[in-house]
């Protein structure tokens, strides 16, 4: 896994955060230092897929990057003839999940295809589906976009349809926004990020990640469809809801 040193360089400048092949190389060590309970997210996804995926119908990874969730759906599923769709607009990130998921010869592999694919969330078609995974991925569209692509989510899912929704979330109390992210920061630096990184990263991350509250959230849940949502898992202001048609 190559460490992630982006924003130790002099040369990283002040440009907005993208998905490039820079990030694409450094990812799975960026996010395991970045996000606070990533990896709890990751292993939900497989207890969820084996628990909520059924046969014969489709599975969605929105925002796929390297695959991560896609393996862990893959791997959790227990249902017959399903099929995985994963989908990145990053070119660099799509390049590297293919070589990934083809590397993938377990026997989960054998059972259920995946497609990975370059496209724009905003226009992937989802269609009998009986599992969505949006992981850290709907902070990154626009605020319209969002209640669009959530509702498209629950029309395309099957009745008792399942969506793993995971964001970094902001407080409507000020105070305890800026201990959640100072906590945040306290966890980056005992990862090894320093404070000209940490500073560096959120800067580039402005206007490029929007976070919303739980509450937003889960109140375009309801007003989209979705007939159950809550928090499953929450370390400081990084959340994962499930949502259930
Ligand atoms: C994981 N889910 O490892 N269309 C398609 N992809 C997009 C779009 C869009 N409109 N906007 C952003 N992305 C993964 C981690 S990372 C989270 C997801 C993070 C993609 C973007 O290219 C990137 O690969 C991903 O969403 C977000 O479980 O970096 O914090």
């Amino acid at each position: 896994m190559k460490e992630d040193k982006i924003y130790a360089s002099q040369e990283i400048g002040d440009a907005p955060f993208r998905f490039n092949s820079a990030v694409a190389e450094v990812f799975p060590d960026m996010l395991r230092r970045s996000i606070p309970g990533y990896a709890a997210s990751l292993e939900a996804i497989g207890s969820l897929a084996a628990r909520y995926v059924t046969p014969g119908t489709s599975c969605y990874d929105l925002g796929c990057s390297l695959g991560a969730a896609t393996l862990a759906m893959r791997q959790g599923i227990r249902a017959a003839n399903c099929r995985i769709f994963s989908v990145d607009n990053s070119a660099a990130m799509i390049e590297r999940c293919k070589g990934i998921i083809a590397a993938d010869h377990s026997s989960a592999a054998s059972k259920t295809p995946v497609e990975v694919t370059l496209g724009d969330i905003r226009d992937t078609a989802i269609t009998n589906a009986s599992m969505v995974v949006l992981n850290y991925t709907l902070q990154f569209l626009g605020l319209n976009d969002r209640d669009e692509l959530i509702k498209r989510i629950v029309d395309g899912l099957v009745p008792g349809g399942l969506l793993v929704l995971s964001e970094k979330v902001i407080d409507k109390d000020p105070h305890m926004q800026a201990l959640l992210v100072d906590l945040h920061h306290e966890h980056k630096r005992r990862n090894d990020y320093s404070q000209l990184e940490i500073s560096r990263k959120r800067a580039a991350l402005e206007d490029v990640l929007i976070p919303e509250t739980v509450a937003g959230h889960r109140d375009r849940l309801a007003a989209a469809g979705f007939a159950h949502s809550g928090v499953w898992l929450r370390y400081f202001n990084f959340v994962s809801i499930v949502a259930i048609k």
